[in-house]
Formats: structure tokens, C-alpha cells, sequence
């Protein structure tokens, strides 16, 4: 089959070289950095097919090295890609095209045989909310219309790299080509890339995720800025698990770009976490360490921007209390042999949300970003260092500020300074209180999974599941107020299950039943829900949050060590009268605000989460969630 001049073949989303010889390549093409002999023969051949469809001038095998960095910067600030950050050690800002400044969950698809493998297929799902799917043709179509000569004129970066410790039994490999050197620089920063990784290759069974990525070229006519190419209006992420690839089109943005972290790490790995019978989930993993030495591991699930990061790098207010960090955005975690559930962080840096970090709430962040760090689409100041909302303005005393579009900015202008959703990527290793063990390649043990969001009425502080089913119902019901980390327009509350909606890499009913077998599998961990955003009458946030959030954890803990420190509610276990420890909290703290349990608000909530269940996921709901459902509402009726 041949489609605009690229030759399809079973097996694979790019096609195949005209040559299958690379040295003929590297001939007519010059390997302008590295060596394309420590490449292994699949990967050599897969460059070859990548350089046999989109052009590009050079091809540029990443080696991970210190000097590879200073060559990679000093392009892109002669491009303009990038701005020097003087007050600080080796951190730089890029300010993107402003049309490319999230993920766009639209344009994002799982490619498989049929259309059910992907999402529920119900009658009412039109559209489905829970993934989008595609055809084999359309997908190799949308390849056909936008790859060919993609890279024309520009350096086609190879990166090798590894998500999880370079050669631990639980991380997995992959590959990225891509155009863009703050791809390869961000790379460099959120996984563990370069030579050691082929290392593991040559030497290992050679597996790896196939990652393909340009920021496209616009068709003529369409400019935009040189800084930051992009083609918005074309963008596509596509996916097909049954080959383990991945190929990403027209955004230089996080997700969309940074292959390894949502693509990879998240749909590419459920899809063989589920082969395999482990979990790949939007988790942050934390280490808490109680007054009596005690420490145990926990992991959350919170949508973007719903404090993953700020959880993970928590600061105590409970005396006594120490908080360790393992990762911020992703977990992987399987069963060992004796049961105990164990998680590894697959990443090696953070891509963490700039506004609203401060000394105040994560003094942790501030101390592990100020070097080696990229910015992006925050604000600059004249003295050569970064701004954002909810940073400690008074710093910005005589100094002008530059917004994340370039402009002279004022607070008066009633504009933000720094994008929502502008980010630091910093390396993990920086991080003052990084646990000791977050590379152990066995994983660190998991005793209890926090489910979360951003509830601004009627969810309580925080309520424990009676069992795994209802914990993975509770998980499944899971609802948030949209943020700016995707492309959804104003606040409203969606279903965001697991907080995995944007990437789960199969059937969400099918990833149910995978999560309630975990069961049978070992000794499953106990199951919260939080929620640290709930507000008073007038708009204010009931709980003071951030280091406060301790005092949940320590309530978590304990139940963690079988204290009976609850009472049964309709909707699950609450903290006991006194349990939750409020002592030398600053300011009032209205506990029954915070923990009422309006009738009409959880009928209403019953009914919405029944009629999501009907129209996303029908007949794929596992019934076990379908009994939990109408034990909820038979609970919430006698209220
Ligand atoms: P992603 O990286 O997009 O997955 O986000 P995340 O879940 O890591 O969210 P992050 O920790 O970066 O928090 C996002 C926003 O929520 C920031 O503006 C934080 O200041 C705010 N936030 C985090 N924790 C709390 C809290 O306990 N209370 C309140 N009120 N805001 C919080
Ligand atoms: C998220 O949106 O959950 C992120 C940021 O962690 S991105 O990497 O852009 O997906
Ligand atoms: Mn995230």
C-alpha cells in the first residue's frame, strides 16, 4: 500500500526506508553528533525509517553528556528558543508559541483493532468522554498528511532512554526522534537518557517504546513565531499499544512533546501493565515517617494540577512529622513475591505547575528549583530571575516584570505574569528531601492509595473506603473542577476517574476489572478519598491545605495501623469525634463545615455518577462497581 509516497507495512506506524542500509543514510546524511554504531540493529533501523520520512538535514544521537547540554543551549538561544535566567545557576525560560501551552486531550488517540479495545462502547457515549480511538487507516493517514518532510532543513535528535532506573528489572525503554532540542534537553531532565540506556539494550532483550515526535511544520502559508515552532491546528497524538509506539505531531508542550511521561509511562504503560499484571497510574508517591520512627509509603491520585507535586514535597505543620519524596506525577507499582504491593517513580525530574508555589506553600519546590531548571511560560524579571502568581511579590520591589509573552506586565494590567499552566523542569535528585530509596529498583511498599480532587461543595476533607471494591469505585466516581492544564474552557466539575481520563491507554471498563483482580494478586493497600479544596458560602477554602494536609496523612496513618479511629458514614469511614488532629492549626477551622454530608448534594452526586456510568461506560461496567453504585444510593436515601 502506498500513501503519498510512504509505504505502509503491518507492524509499524512509520513506514519503511527506501534503503534499509544506514551507512547509506549516514552518507547522504551526516551524523552530526554521536555514533550511530552504538546504536543496536532495531534501533538503527527504526532511525532509518524516521529518516527516510521526515527529511531531516542531520541526525543527532543524544549521549546524555554535560557537554551535549552546553551545545543544545547555545542553539537554542541563538534561535531564541530559550532566555538565559542570570540570577540563577544554569535555568533558563522558554516561552512557547500561545497557542501551544497544554496538553490537548482532544487530539490525543489509541490506535486498535477495534474500537472497543480503547473506550466503552455504549450508545449513549457519543462522544465519549473516557479516550479517543482511531482506525489503523486513519491513523496511518493522519501520519501520511503531516510527516513526509517534516524535518526538512532541521537536526533529527535521537534519545535513548529509560523510565525507571537505568536497568532495573521494573523500568522499560525507549526511543524518542524528535526535532527539537528543548525536547531534548526536557528529556534529559525527566527520564535517565543517553548512552548507558543503549548499554542496557545491546545487553538486555532489546525492547523498546517507539517515540516519534515533531513539532511540525505548518502547511504554507500559516507562520509562526521561529522561537517556538509548532503547528497547532494539525497537532495529533497518536498511540498504538499493540506495537508499543508512539507518534506525536505539531506541539513542543509537556505531555504532548515530552514522550515518556503521559504517552509512555502512563497509556503505553497501562496498556503492558495491564498485559502484565501490574498497575501504571497518574500517582504520586510519598514516604511519611511518623513521631515514633514508624515510616510508610502512600500514593495519590490527583488530576492535573490538583497538588500531586505539593503533596509529595509536603512540609509538615504536625510536629514530629517527616515527609520523604519518591515521585510527583507517576507510579508503577506491582505485586512482589511475597504480596506486598511495591511502586517505582518511572521519571527522573519533575514538570511541576509554577503558580501558586511559594516559601509558604512549598518551600521544598523552591529549594530544588532554582538550578538546572527549564522554565517555561513563566514570568521574567529584570534582575535576571523568574515570577508567577502566588510567589512572594515583595521580591519584585523596584524590578520590572516581563510576562510569559514577552510583554512589559503590571499587577494593575488585571493579567497574569506567568501562564496557569507555566512549569519548571528540574531534575528529581535536586530535591532536599528526596527519599533514600526512589531508585531501589524493588520499588517501595504501598499501604494506602489517596483518591482526590478539586471539590468545591459537599465532599468531605477526607472519608476511607470499607473495602478494595469500594476503593475502586470510589476511584472510578472521582470527579474534579477542570484546570488549566488541559485545553477545557472555564471551571466546571467533570469525571476524571482515577484521575487517569486523559490517559488511560485501554477500555476503562476493562482497566476496572484489571484493578479489582489486583485483589487476588496480593495484599492490597487501604483506599482514601481526599479533597483539600472544599469552600465555604463565601468562596474561601474551608482547610488551610499544603503543610496542614499532614494532619490528614497522620488520621491515614494511623488507620494505616488499625487504630479505630473512625465512624461509618453513608458514603464511607470519617475521622471520629477528636481523631483528626487540629492542634495549633492557625486561624478557625470549621471541622463540621468540612465534614457535612449534605442529603441533596450525595443523592444528587449518586445520580450523576449513575447516569455517567450509563452513557460512558454501559455494559463494560464490572458489576462489583455497579453494586457499589447502588449500595451508595440506597445508603444516601437514609441519610
Ligand atoms: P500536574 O503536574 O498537572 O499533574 O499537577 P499536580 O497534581 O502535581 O498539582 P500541583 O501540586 O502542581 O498543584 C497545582 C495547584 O494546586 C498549585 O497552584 C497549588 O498551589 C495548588 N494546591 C496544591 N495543594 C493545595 C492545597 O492543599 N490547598 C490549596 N488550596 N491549593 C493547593
Ligand atoms: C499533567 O497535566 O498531568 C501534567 C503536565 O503532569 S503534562 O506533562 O503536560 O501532561
Ligand atoms: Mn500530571
Amino acid at each position: 500500500m502506498l500513501l503519498k509516497g510512504v509505504q505502509l507495512l503491518r507492524g509499524g506506524l512509520v513506514g519503511p526506508p527506501k534503503s534499509y542500509n544506514f551507512r547509506l543514510v549516514c552518507r547522504s546524511l551526516s551524523v552530526q553528533y554521536g555514533d550511530a554504531k552504538v546504536l543496536t540493529p532495531a534501533v538503527k533501523q527504526y532511525v532509518e525509517k524516521c529518516v527516510d520520512l521526515c527529511q531531516p538535514e542531520r541526525v543527532h544521537i543524544c549521549d546524555g553528556s554535560a557537554g551535549e547540554s552546553k551545545l543544545l543551549q547555545g542553539l537554542m538561544l541563538k534561535q531564541g528558543t530559550i532566555l538565559p535566567l542570570p540570577k540563577y545557576d544554569n535555568c533558563w525560560l522558554a516561552r512557547t508559541n500561545p497557542a501551544d501551552v497544554a496538553r490537548v486531550e482532544s487530539k490525543t488517540f489509541i490506535c486498535t483493532e477495534r474500537r472497543e479495545q480503547t473506550v466503552p462502547v455504549t450508545p449513549k457515549a457519543t462522544p465519549g468522554t473516557l479516550g479517543n480511538w482511531i482506525s489503523e487507516a486513519d491513523l496511518q493517514a493522519a501520519i501520511g498528511e503531516r510527516f513526509p518532510g517534516c524535518m526538512k532543513g532541521r537536526t533529527m535528535y535521537v534519545i535513548p532512554f529509560s523510565m525507571g532506573p537505568v536497568g532495573s528489572p521494573l523500568s522499560k525503554i525507549g526511543i524518542e526522534i524528535t526535532d527539537s532540542p528543548y525536547v531534548v534537553e526536557s528529556m534529559k531532565i525527566m527520564t535517565r537518557a543517553g548512552n548507558p540506556v543503549l548499554d542496557v539494550l545491546r545487553e538486555g532483550d532489546g525492547q523498546f517504546v517507539k517515540c516519534l515526535h515533531s513539532v511540525g511544520t505548518p502547511k504554507s502559508g500559516v507562520q509562526v513565531q521561529s522561537s517556538w515552532p509548532c503547528d497547532p491546528e494539525r497537532t495529533i497524538i497518536l498511540h498504538k499499544p499493540a506495537d508499543n509506539e508512539i507518534v506525536s505531531y505539531g506541539s513542543g508542550y509537556g505531555g504532548n512533546s515530552l514522550l515518556g511521561k503521559k504517552c509512555f509511562a502512563l497509556r503505553i504503560g497501562s496498556t503492558i501493565a495491564k498485559r502484565e499484571g501490574w498497575l501504571a497510574e497518574h500517582m504520586l508517591i510519598l514516604g511519611i515517617t511518623n513521631p515514633e520512627g514508624k515510616k510508610i509509603y502512600v500514593a495519590a491520585a490527583f488530576p492535573s494540577a490538583c497538588g500531586k507535586t505539593n503533596l509529595a514535597m509536603m512540609t509538615p505543620s504536625l510536629p514530629g512529622y517527616k515527609v520523604e519524596c519518591v515521585g510527583d506525577d507517576i507510579a508503577w507499582m506491582k505485586f512482589d513475591s511475597k504480596g506486598v504491593l511495591r511502586a517505582i517513580n518511572p521519571e527522573n525530574g519533575f514538570f511541576g505547575v509554577a503558580p501558586g508555589t511559594s516559601r509558604a506553600t512549598n518551600p521544598i519546590a523552591m529549594d530544588t528549583i532554582f538550578r538546572n531548571t527549564v522554565f517555561t511560560n513563566v514570568a521574567s524579571t529584570s534582575d535576571g530571575g523568574v515570577y508567577w502568581e502566588g510567589m512572594e511579590s515583595a521580591q519584585l520591589k523596584d524590578l520590572t516584570v516581563t510576562d510569559w509573552l514577552g510583554k512589559l506586565w503590571s499587577k494593575e494590567s488585571g493579567k497574569p505574569a506567568a501562564h496557569p499552566n507555566s512549569r519548571f523542569c528540574t531534575p528529581a535528585t535536586q530535591c532536599p528531601i528526596i527519599d533514600p530509596a526512589w531508585e531501589d529498583s524493588a520499588g517501595v511498599p504501598i499501604s494506602a492509595i489517596l483518591f482526590g480532587g478539586r471539590r468545591p461543595a459537599g465532599v468531605p476533607l477526607v472519608y476511607e473506603a470499607r473495602d478494595w471494591t469500594h476503593g475502586v469505585f470510589i476511584g472510578a466516581a472521582m470527579r474534579s473542577e477542570s484546570t488549566a492544564a488541559a485545553e477545557h474552557k472555564g471551571k466546571v466539575i467533570m469525571h476524571d476517574p482515577f484521575a487517569m481520563r486523559p490517559f488511560f491507554g485501554y477500555n476503562f471498563g476493562d482497566y476496572l476489572s484489571h484493578w479489582l483482580s489486583m485483589e487476588k494478586r496480593g495484599t492490597v493497600p487501604k483506599v482514601f478519598h481526599v479533597n483539600w479544596f472544599r469552600k465555604s458560602s463565601e468562596g474561601k477554602f474551608l482547610w488551610p491545605g499544603f503543610g496542614d494536609n499532614s494532619r490528614v496523612l497522620d488520621w491515614i496513618f494511623r488507620r494505616v495501623q488499625g487504630e479505630k479511629c473512625f465512624e461509618d458514614s453513608p458514603i464511607g469511614r470519617l475521622p471520629s469525634k477528636g481523631a483528626l488532629n487540629v492542634s495549633g492549626i492557625e486561624g478557625n477551622i470549621d471541622l463540621s463545615q468540612l465534614f457535612d454530608l449534605p442529603k441533596a448534594f450525595w443523592q444528587q452526586e449518586a445520580l450523576e455518577i449513575e447516569r455517567y456510568f450509563e452513557e460512558q461506560v454501559g455494559g463494560h461496567l464490572p458489576r462489583p462497581v455497579a453494586e457499589q453504585l447502588t449500595e451508595l444510593k440506597a445508603r444516601v436515601a437514609n441519610m
